[in-house]
């Protein structure tokens, strides 16, 4: 009980430090202007820049005086993206990078004013007109700073300092399986508002209800108690509520929404406008996700997940997706597959991905970047991974399409782990309690003894939902015929075998029974031994292969079959599916209900 009260008072005080609250959805109001395009940089490899006060952004005026470094002239670098793939010199980069520009603003209309950034890679200190305005930490999550009382009416000067390098209190840490893509990779916006403003808000169906819709607005401002409405026209919704003297108010409203579903993904145009006449708009479906034994239920009927991984990356331009072209492309690759589900492995991907991803009626599985490798003794880490939870589930909220909060992919039990994990998990239902909590693991082990698959774990049993990566017949050789393996993970609840799969280079013929053939045939008879040995899971309700395409990783060394890349795509770099991806579409084809 002790430890328990200590736990939860701990996590107050680390929530309440780090309480995020930056503005829902930017892509849905009118007072905003998008900062992207080119920027200037400077690489700071040795990290001189705030010494050197690159913020201030001088020019030599002074006989005197001179400088060692200037924007004017230097390198432009595209916003939003990384900076690894704009340059063949920082294709390797890890440090500090200068990026500035100006922009010019309107102050009179406005009361109030707002940098956004919905993602840099991985720290960002930003300074506006020489002034600094604050830091963020985490690459894959919005932050924003008020400039309200910076900003100038004309031309103002933006500086923002991005610094990748990897570290070991940082999540992830040391090393991870993909590419180090550094920069401002997301969207940037100037966001200006009223000086109340609708700040937050959550609009979703109440949890096991079909038919109340309830949710949140929270105001931010100097008059909280205002008039706000909700509206859902289709819906013949027009609620208007008080907002308390915190800004806050919650309603439920009786509704008969059609449930949004992966064959008819209905969304609802949603608009929520303040007294002050500030107006956001959103398209939001409703449908319940919830757990039955071990069964998954979408709108109280069981659903299996058809589903596959994948990076935010685009492979043939070797840098990560930004855009909406990007995640049309992304997108368009999940539905040919036949799937209904994907898992953002490992991270949060940026909104353009999230949002298609719903509209095309696909389920998701969310993570926090909490990837192996993760110093969990150290108290800072923690504190981060709340953070970056609080974040993720802040921005997704208002997404039906969301249905599994993940807290961590492939982490080894020890008392640090567990308490890391327990924490995150309570967090994650204390923050939304209509979505369902999984992690992943990598540790059911195999007992020759009764040709079965076991699992000692105690976050496994607090979990709602059991993710296991098992690369049979690659990191473990098959035991046995698949079909003799037997499955005891879990059995409670639902188990979703998260990765599974193999490399292979795009057109390589080989052996299908030698692992170092790399062949396209090694990579088909492996898909099709594991779906074998998948009929044994008594409480299989998904798949999700591991990965839609080859993808960048400085892990893979071979100079012949990766040269760079993880190979176990099922669509190799330059677009081309492979022999497996066919065997998963006809398993997704074919497949029902287990
Ligand atoms: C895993 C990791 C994933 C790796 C994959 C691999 O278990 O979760 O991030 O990329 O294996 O290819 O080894």
């Amino acid at each position: 009980m002790k430890i328990f009260l200590i736990t939860f008072i701990y996590l107050i005080l680390a929530i309440g430090l780090n309480a995020q609250s930056f503005i829902m959805n930017p892509y849905g109001r009118d007072n905003t202007k998008l900062l992207n395009g080119k920027w200037n940089a400077i690489v700071d490899q040795y990290s001189r820049g705030e010494k050197k006060q690159f913020y201030l952004n001088q020019i030599a005026t002074e006989d005197t005086k001179f400088l060692e470094y200037g924007f004017e002239g230097a390198m432009r670098l595209d916003v939003p993206g990384d900076f690894n793939s704009q340059y063949p010199e920082l294709k390797y980069y890890e440090g500090d990078i200068w990026y500035q520009r100006y922009f010019e603003a309107n102050k009179q209309n406005h009361k109030r004013s707002f940098i956004y950034f919905a993602g840099v890679s991985y720290e960002a200190t930003v300074w506006l007109n020489g002034k600094k305005v604050g830091n963020h930490e985490g690459g894959f999550t919005p932050f924003q700073f008020e400039v309200t009382d910076l900003l100038k009416e004309g031309k103002n000067d933006i500086v923002v300092k991005v610094n990748n390098n990897r570290k070991k209190d940082r999540i992830p840490a040391m090393n991870f399986d993909w590419w180090n893509y550094g920069g401002i990779l997301r969207d940037v916006f100037l966001v200006q508002t009223p000086d109340t403003f609708i700040r937050d808000y959550k609009i979703q169906l109440k949890k096991n209800e079909k038919k109340i819709i309830s949710g949140y607005v929270q105001l931010d401002g100097a008059k909280l108690s205002q008039q706000v409405t909700v509206s859902i026209p289709e819906l013949k919704i027009e609620k208007i509520v008080s907002t308390n003297n915190n800004g806050y108010a919650s309603f439920e409203i009786k509704a008969k929404p059609k449930l949004w579903n992966p064959d008819s993904p209905k969304m609802y145009n949603v608009s929520i406008i303040s007294e002050q006449k500030e107006q956001v708009k959103d398209e939001i479906g409703f449908r319940n996700i919830s757990v039955n034994g071990d069964d998954i239920l979408l709108n109280g009927e069981k659903v299996f997940l058809k589903g596959v991984n994948f990076h935010e990356e685009i492979p043939q331009r070797l840098g990560r997706a930004y855009s909406t072209a990007d995640a049309a492309m992304i997108i368009e690759e999940v539905t040919a597959l036949g799937c209904n589900f994907i898992r953002t492995a490992h991270y949060p991907q940026n909104e353009h991905i999230i949002r298609l991803a719903e509209k095309k009626g696909l389920m998701i599985w969310e993570e926090i970047p909490l990837w192996q490798g993760i110093d969990f003794k150290n108290p800072v880490v923690l504190d981060k991974a709340i953070n970056m939870l609080r974040e993720m589930i802040y921005r997704d909220k208002n997404r039906a399409g969301i249905i599994i909060w993940s807290v961590a992919n492939e982490t080894k039990p020890s008392n640090y782990r567990d308490k890391v994990l327990t924490d995150l998990i309570n967090l994650a239902h204390e923050l939304d309690d209509t979505r369902l909590v999984g992690a992943a693991f990598d540790n059911p082990r195999y007992d020759p003894e009764t040709s079965t698959f076991n699992i000692k774990d105690d976050i496994s049993k607090i979990v709602d939902v059991v993710g296991v990566n098992k690369y049979m017949g690659w990191y473990m050789p098959w035991p046995t015929d698949p079909s003799n393996i037997k499955w005891n993970v879990a059995l409670d609840k639902p188990l979703i075998m998260t990765e599974f799969g193999c490399e292979s280079l795009y057109g390589k013929i080989g052996d299908k029974d030698k692992a170092h053939s790399w062949s396209e045939d090694y990579q088909k008879d492996l898909y099709l031994k594991n779906l074998e040995m998948f009929k044994n899971i008594p409480n299989l309700s998904g798949t999700s292969p591991w990965v839609l395409f080859d993808f960048r990783s400085p892990y893979r060394c071979h100079p012949k079959n990766q040269e760079g890349w993880n190979r176990k795509g099922l669509i190799s770099d330059k677009g081309q599916r492979k022999k497996a991806w066919f065997v998963m579409k006809n398993y997704y084809n074919n497949i029902d209900m287990k």
